[in-house]
């Protein structure tokens, strides 16, 4: 009894203080590994762009293709799946009253089954046996660790989205009839993630006995699709998270409110439903895949756009409505009434900025006679350091200004604050430069993933020069970035006063209308989801089984 009353005092005194220790342990586990990847990345992103411009020449050790394959996992699985679950593990943490004693012991289990497959994924890279790239397509193949090491990784996933739903069906069991604007979220970014990796999981059970040798040939067509459906899942699963933070926080922020919960919900189960029919988007050129399959995936591509124009609408009401309240006048002047030199404020404001060329790109490459132009050139490489670079990579470091204080039990100082507006415009600076050099070069013609060449003096060639010298300028501003990034990180989890950091949720306006019931009924989205997924691929999955063009062994093209 005694026991549990201390226990009980111990509680109430962490609430007051905002997130339990225990809690607030994950989340830092997290984001210390995730601004460790940034760091560790950024630096190969760096080397690589020397290497583009004809700079530097890397050494045989360190081979250009075994570089990019770092970078790419790096950022794309360790960085952005680390963030989002630190991010949301705190938001679970602070709306539901605290994670569940079993779901904390999950989100150990889940970390260190990542960290695992990570280094296992990570020892045959850097002995050049698995310079596959990140997205690992057969008939490249790898040694078998590097795909062993992937299916710890997808497992730790998994296990940190069912300890996400465990709490949330906790809560619901106990506040029925309430709702919680980031778990909505946190709900929508998990289901996605465990949904979205299944066929990727498929696409590495059928890959491990092929490396081993154990099979000999593989159908490629099979294996691709498998990666996209995953792949193209994942580009939402970082757009829904950074969206969540513009919908949720970035209000509270400006001393706003937040734009209609219901818009919100439906954006989210738009996301949830239509997303990874849009796979094939990314095989506009493959052979063997049908006109009609590949337009109905390009139609659900575009169809996503649909949500994203509610979000931009949204947010830019959101800002017009607060400025207004201040005072703010004119048709446009009401700007000059927002926080610009609030960090938390001005770098996730950039990065929605950044996503209208982004999303534009977008459909550039959506549109197959303008894909023919784009495909595997360096424009796609512009496109996604836009979206993912900028766009995600951007509003994360905008969180983190309030994140990381929260859950180190520390505040944001007058002078971190600045370094972050200073960091926030050396990046914006560095990714316009280099994305857009990326971009450009693209159009002349210079081919992505390849190390540098001149093609014997090709005119060409030759001419691509001063573009590449531009994006490592790019490059090399934005590795500055990085190191101020992770320095402000550092600081914040570390060395700044100790003092208390809110949670940031904005509230609904006053008059919003009530959120309505059945946008909770999870059950029925993923039942929808999982009748779109099969109308996108049962037909061309079974197509490619049957009609199977000949199969491939391994190759080693490093
Ligand atoms: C210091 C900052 C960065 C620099 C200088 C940089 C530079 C580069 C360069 C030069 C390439 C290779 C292009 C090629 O040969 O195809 C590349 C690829 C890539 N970058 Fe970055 N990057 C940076 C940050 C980021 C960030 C923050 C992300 C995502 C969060 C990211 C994601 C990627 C991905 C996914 C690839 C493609 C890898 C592949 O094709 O397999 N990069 N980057
Ligand atoms: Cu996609």
């Amino acid at each position: 009894m005694e026991a549990i009353k201390k226990e009980y005092w111990k509680d109430k005194a962490n609430k007051a203080l905002g997130i339990s220790p225990e809690d607030a342990r994950i989340t830092k586990s997290y984001l210390i590994v995730a601004f460790a990847a940034i760091l560790v990345g950024g630096l190969l992103g760096l080397l690589q762009g020397m290497n583009r411009a004809g700079i530097l020449e890397l050494p045989v050790w360190l081979n250009y293709y075994k570089v990019l394959t770092a970078h790419g996992l790096l950022l794309v699985v360790v960085l952005s799946a680390f963030f989002t679950i630190g991010y949301f593990y705190a938001g679970l943490s602070h709306s539901l009253g605290g994670l569940l004693p079993k779901v904390r012991k999950m989100a150990w289990i889940g970390f260190w089954m990542k960290i695992f497959g990570f280094v296992l994924a990570v020892i045959p890279i850097l002995q050049g046996d698995a310079s596959v790239m990140y997205t690992f397509y057969p008939p490249m193949a790898a040694a078998p660790m590097f795909y062993i090491g992937l299916v710890f990784i997808v497992l730790g996933v998994w296990m940190l989205a069912f300890g996400a739903f465990i709490n949330v069906a906790n809560w619901r069991k106990n506040h029925k009839g309430q709702h919680i604007p980031i778990s909505f979220f946190a709900m929508g970014v998990f289901v996605l993630l465990f949904f979205g990796s299944l066929p990727v999981a498929i696409e590495v059970l059928y890959i491990i006995p092929w490396a081993f040798g154990w099979i000999e040939t593989i159908n490629v067509m099979v294996s691709r699709t498998l990666f996209w459906a995953f792949g193209h899942t994942l580009v939402n699963i970082w757009y829904m998270t950074a969206i969540s933070a513009w919908y949720v926080f970035v209000p509270k922020i400006i001393d706003g409110r937040r734009w209609s919960d219901l818009l919100t919900r439906i954006v989210v189960i738009a996301l949830v439903i239509m997303n990874i029919t849009g796979g094939f988007h990314h095989q506009i050129i493959d052979p063997g895949i049908s006109e009609s399959v590949k337009y109905m995936h390009v139609f659900m591509s575009l169809a996503i756009g649909f949500p994203s124009l509610m979000t931009a609408y949204a947010m830019f009401a959101v800002f017009e409505k607060t400025a207004r309240k201040k005072g703010g006048r004119g048709l446009v002047g009401w700007y000059k009434k927002l926080p610009w030199g609030d960090v938390r404020f001005l770098a996730p404001f950039i990065a929605m900025a950044a996503f209208i060329p982004a999303g534009a790109g977008g459909i550039v490459q959506s549109t197959n006679q303008l894909n023919q132009v784009a495909h595997n050139t360096m424009w796609v490489v512009g496109h996604f350091h836009l979206t993912l670079g900028m766009t995600v990579v951007m509003t994360f470091f905008g969180v983190s200004y309030w994140l990381v204080p929260y859950v180190s039990g520390r505040v944001l100082t007058k002078e971190i604050n600045k370094l972050g507006v200073i960091q926030t415009i050396v990046w914006t600076i560095g990714m316009v430069l280099m994305s857009g050099a990326m971009h450009w070069v693209g159009l002349l013609g210079s081919p992505r993933r390849t190390s540098y060449s001149t093609y014997f003096d090709n005119a060409t060639a030759l001419s691509w020069d001063p573009y590449l010298f531009f994006l490592a300028i790019g490059g090399t501003l934005l590795m500055i970035g990085v190191l101020l990034q992770v320095y402000a990180v550092f600081h914040m989890m570390f060395l700044a006063p100790k003092g208390e950091t809110e949670f940031p949720v904005a509230d609904v306006e006053e008059d919003a209308t009530p959120t309505p019931m059945w946008t909770e009924r999870w059950g029925l989205w993923i039942v929808l989801m999982i009748g779109l997924v099969s109308m996108a691929y049962v037909i061309p999955l079974v197509d490619f089984i049957v009609n199977a063009p000949p199969g491939s062994p391994p190759f080693k093209t490093w």
